[in-house]
């Protein structure tokens, strides 16, 4: 059979108050803009776009081993998970399914915790810093990998 032809977005932890807060670090742009440009991005290169935002580890967790029965990529932003989760990176590991690691501010940029990534070893593609665009990017990086 051949690889199903979608990926699946997934945002973490308080994501979705992107466009009322913090204009400054993250830019003005919804939830709801980012999944509807990434779903463009995905379109544009022949895959449909699952996408998910929740504030609780689990749920992200649930929807990533649920990724494997028919999805063919992830495109991934942690939130602040990034810089605590095992559990994330081994759910991401566990299922063996290519990803792209997302951020819309450069974390390189600002407090020393957000330097460290438990995902930055294992992603397939890594987007930091190109704010909300940056998910389009990191769509057509993953499609790319992807047979
Ligand atoms: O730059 C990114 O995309 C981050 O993954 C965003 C996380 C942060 O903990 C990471 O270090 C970098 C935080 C997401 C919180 O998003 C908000 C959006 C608007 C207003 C408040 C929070």
């Amino acid at each position: 059979m051949s690889a199903p032809r979608r990926l699946l977005l997934v945002n973490g932890p308080n994501l979705n108050l992107l466009g009322t807060r913090e204009p400054g670090i993250y830019g003005s742009a919804t939830l709801a803009d980012v999944e509807r440009l990434s779903a463009e991005a995905a379109a544009a290169v022949g895959f449909d776009l699952r996408a998910l935002q929740s504030n609780h580890e689990g749920v992200l967790i649930d929807a990533i081993h649920a990724a494997r029965e028919d999805c063919a990529g992830i495109v991934i932003n942690p939130g602040g998970l990034t810089h605590t989760s095992v559990s994330l990176r081994d759910a991401l590991t566990g299922v063996g399914l290519p990803f792209a690691e997302v951020h819309i501010s450069d974390v390189y940029a600002r407090e020393e915790f957000r330097h460290h990534s438990y995902l930055d070893d294992v992603a397939a593609v890594r987007v930091v810093g190109r704010g909300v665009d940056g998910y389009a990017d990191a769509v057509r990086e993953l499609a790319a990998l992807i047979p």
